[in-house]
């Protein structure tokens, strides 16, 4: 090679190291550069899942409390706070890549009249707060997300059944408007139970905490089959 043909070969590889770099270390590209347990060939939303008709990421109405809530993917800090061993704190990537990965067809039913089927998917909460550790006092779990708002449950309701925070609706990473990094999704309970933009999880001993809703006269369980006033 002459020089310049030295000159060009290096930078090249200068240009084509640099993109490997921010490919890697950038959680908000697409979790599926970085993940070998879910493979997709397009981030194209799916509309249509085993046989079921799905709604679309952009049929929910947006009126979160303070409006959506953009959070950046290699910033994002997860805890797990309260009745716990230990605090444990784990980033976009941790929760990723070393977690089981769930999909689950849901349905979302908002208290103001409409609903959307989604193709959910995520890793089990319940795996989270086991990895923690649980205090035998706490008998509560209390979501708390980046806009203030926050929920809680019974911690049996996370413990025994199939309850995942998705990072993905439909095939596609959840945008900032549906929650981004993770939204709850809290089956057989009201919308307002589906919390966004999830940062703490705390173990509480407190089974009347209330949350943003619940302080203003929604139903503390949000049982689908009760009313949504009252208890
Ligand atoms: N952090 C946060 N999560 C939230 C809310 C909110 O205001 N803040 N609104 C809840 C309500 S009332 C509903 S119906 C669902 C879906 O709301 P969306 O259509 O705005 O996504 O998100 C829930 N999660
Ligand atoms: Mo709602």
């Amino acid at each position: 090679m002459n020089s310049r043909e030295k000159l060009i070969t290096a930078v090249a590889v200068v240009v084509i190291a640099i993109v490997l770099v921010v490919v890697y270390v950038n959680p908000a590209l697409h979790y599926n550069l970085l993940s070998n347990e879910t493979k997709q060939l397009a981030a194209t939303e799916v509309r249509s899942y085993q046989g079921k008709d799905l709604s679309s990421v952009n049929d929910f109405r947006e009126n979160s409390i303070a409006g959506p809530q953009h959070i950046n993917g290699s910033d994002y800090r997860l805890t797990v706070t309260g009745l716990t061993p230990a605090t444990r704190v784990s980033t976009y990537r941790d929760i990723l890549d070393n977690h089981q990965h769930y999909s689950k067809v849901v349905t979302l039913h908002c208290v103001e009249g409409w609903d959307v089927t989604i193709l959910w998917e995520g890793i089990l909460v319940r795996d989270l707060i086991k990895e923690a550790g649980v205090d035998p006092k706490a008998n509560t779990v209390i979501f708390h997300a980046h806009d203030g708002y926050t929920t809680s449950f019974p911690l049996s309701y996370v413990m025994d059944n199939d309850i995942i925070m998705a990072y993905a609706m439909n095939n596609v990473t959840l945008p900032a408007e549906r929650g981004y990094p993770f939204e709850l999704v809290a089956e057989d309970k009201w919308g307002y139970k589906w919390i966004k933009w999830i940062e703490e999880i705390e173990l509480s001993n407190n089974p009347n905490y209330k949350g943003y809703w619940e302080q203003r006269g929604y139903s503390n369980s949000g049982n689908l089959n009760g009313s949504f006033f009252g208890l």
